[in-house]
């Protein structure tokens, strides 16, 4: 048989185990197009904006721990898809991205198209390679899902000349060994069992990357009955394993100096998976770092390390007793009269079915339905740890793709939902299980409040015209609709619950607008 290049790097992909492409093609792509069209049991998934492609290969990775790989078009179609790229970085999902770009001769005429593509992605990939023959792109496909699957997970980028996709003679190639997992090293157990054993004040354990994972988390959880720390969550966590029977996690707030006074009374912080805590922005006269100036910060395992290992070393050096301390009940608050926030938490709480994934995007939102669902069926919690917006719909639609059998919840902003809801049309498409719930609030409400936090008085009609969604106001029942989504309005608590049960009962995407 004989193979051009693209058909080569296809079937080298489908070697390694990628069976799922995110896709937004043009004519660059074409040849790539029809080698997926040829390659068995690869799954296309079209999507109408590249912000789309890229969120959803980030929450599909997520949730297989294996990369998806997108297909985008040259230098502006990369573009396109940078911001949720970025967020798939901070998160270390494994993610290629195969980006077609001109054939090489014809570069030189500079035609409309024509961009530095290896030098768009290079800013938010953690791997970037230029294809240099038809033969060599079966090889920079096997290298670049060694690449993205560099513990525990990178973006990696192939760019594709269309002359080598196009040319004959190149052949698959095989798959290379994943890396191994770098472990902690020895002294930083050691370092970790002394600090905690020997504090003086109370301990906080600072779980994040895969040590928020349920395998991690029971870990943690033992540890904390034999140490007496209090685990906690970084904010933007890549994927939260909590719910009814697992040990019971608080999140660093967001606001630095509510995450500070949260943090103020630790004499010892062990962190876990991600770094000590900074504030999300610098605000005039504020600290940048969270934890309180005198506390010791021991490094147990960082996101690049194995946090799991490392936690199964530490349980076993301070003797752990086999149950976490503290283990999360199933409960499910009051809802209250009014549909807000946390009114929409204790029905969600009430209703979510076991094994859901959610993806919160709710911003301002977001910390009253978390704290509300604490004690739902155990669950999946996705959050955007590169705080770009724009990756609910997206991450859901993926995490969808990635798991059929299950019934994933995307809790949406309203501001945020703008920038990529044609993820919506791809969840009808698809038949994806997942219902959205809008917090239309018609307003970017978070930014009203930092106005007043950096410290700007009196603001302008101006400024607070930039702030607001109002004039006209978004009728995203109708916006589900012109993409094949049925959506409801809802506004007090009894019409959200009856909707809520309606769409999880339903089979395929639902939306629910709750005017919030
Ligand atoms: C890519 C990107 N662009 C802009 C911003 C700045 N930003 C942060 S929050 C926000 C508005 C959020 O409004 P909404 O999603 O409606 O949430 P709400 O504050 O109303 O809860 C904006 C524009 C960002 N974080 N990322
Ligand atoms: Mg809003």
């Amino acid at each position: 048989m004989t193979f051009n290049g693209a058909e080569a790097f296809v079937a080298t992909l489908a070697a390694c185990g990628v069976d799922t492409c995110f896709a937004n093609p043009g004519t660059s792509e074409m040849q790539l197009v029809a080698a997926i069209d040829r390659q068995p049991g690869m799954r296309a998934v079209l999507g109408l904006f590249e912000g789309v492609v890229t969120g959803a290969a980030d929450g599909y990775a997520r949730m297989a721990d294996k990369p998806a790989v997108t297909l985008l078009h040259l230098g502006p179609g990369l573009a396109n898809g940078l911001a949720n790229l970025h967020n798939a970085r901070r998160a270390g999902s494994p993610v290629i991205n195969m980006v077609g770009d001109h054939a090489t001769y014809h570069l030189h005429f500079n035609a409309p198209l024509t961009s530095d593509a290896a030098g768009v992605a290079r800013p938010m990939s953690d791997w970037v390679r230029v294809a240099k023959s038809p033969r060599d792109l079966a090889q920079a496909g096997a290298e670049a899902y060694a690449a993205a699957m560099e513990w525990p997970g990178q973006v990696a980028t192939v760019i594709v000349p269309a002359d080598h996709a196009w040319s004959p003679g190149a052949a698959p190639v095989a798959p290379r060994p994943a890396p191994p997992v770098p472990r902690a090293p020895d002294a930083a157990i050691g370092a970790a069992a002394d600090a905690l054993r020997s504090a003086s004040g109370p301990v906080v354990l600072l779980l994040g990357g895969r040590a928020v994972r349920a395998d991690a988390l029971d870990l943690a959880g033992r540890i904390a009955a034999v140490t007496g720390a209090r685990l906690v969550c970084e904010t933007f966590p890549a994927r939260l394993q909590r719910g009814a029977g697992r040990a019971t996690i608080d999140k660093l707030p967001y606001f630095g100096e509510v995450a500070a006074e949260f943090l103020a009374a630790s004499h010892t912080i062990v962190t876990c998976g991600t770094e000590p805590p900074v504030a999300f922005f610098a605000y005039p006269g504020k600290p940048s770092a969270l934890a309180p100036p005198a506390a010791k910060i021991v490094r147990l395992a960082g996101m690049r390390e194995d946090a799991l290992a490392a936690l199964t070393a530490l349980a076993d050096r301070l003797d752990a007793p086999a149950q976490p301390a503290d283990i999360q009940a199933r409960t499910v608050p009051a809802a209250g009269e009014r549909l807000d926030a946390h009114a929409i938490g204790a029905v969600l709480a009430e209703l979510m079915p076991a094994g859901a994934i959610v993806s919160d995007e709710a911003l301002t939102a977001s910390a009253d339905v978390f704290e509300a669902t604490r004690g739902a069926a155990p669950h999946d919690w996705l959050t955007v740890p590169g705080g770009a917006i724009g990756q609910g719909l997206p991450l859901a639609t993926g995490a969808a793709v990635a798991c059929p059998d299950r019934q994933v919840i995307a809790l949406q902003a309203d501001g945020s939902g703008m920038y990529t809801l044609q993820a919506l049309w791809t969840m009808a498409r698809e038949r994806l299980n997942v219902v959205t719930v809008v917090f239309n609030n018609a307003s970017y409400a978070i930014l009203n409040l930092e106005l007043a936090r950096v410290g700007v008085q009196n603001p302008g009609p101006k400024a607070l015209a930039m702030l607001s969604l109002d004039h006209p106001r978004l009728d995203w029942c109708a916006l589900a609709a012109g993409m094949g989504v049925p959506a409801e309005r809802v506004d007090d608590v009894a019409g959200f619950r009856a909707a809520l049960a309606r769409a999880l009962a339903a089979h395929g995407p639902a939306l629910i607008e709750a005017m919030v």
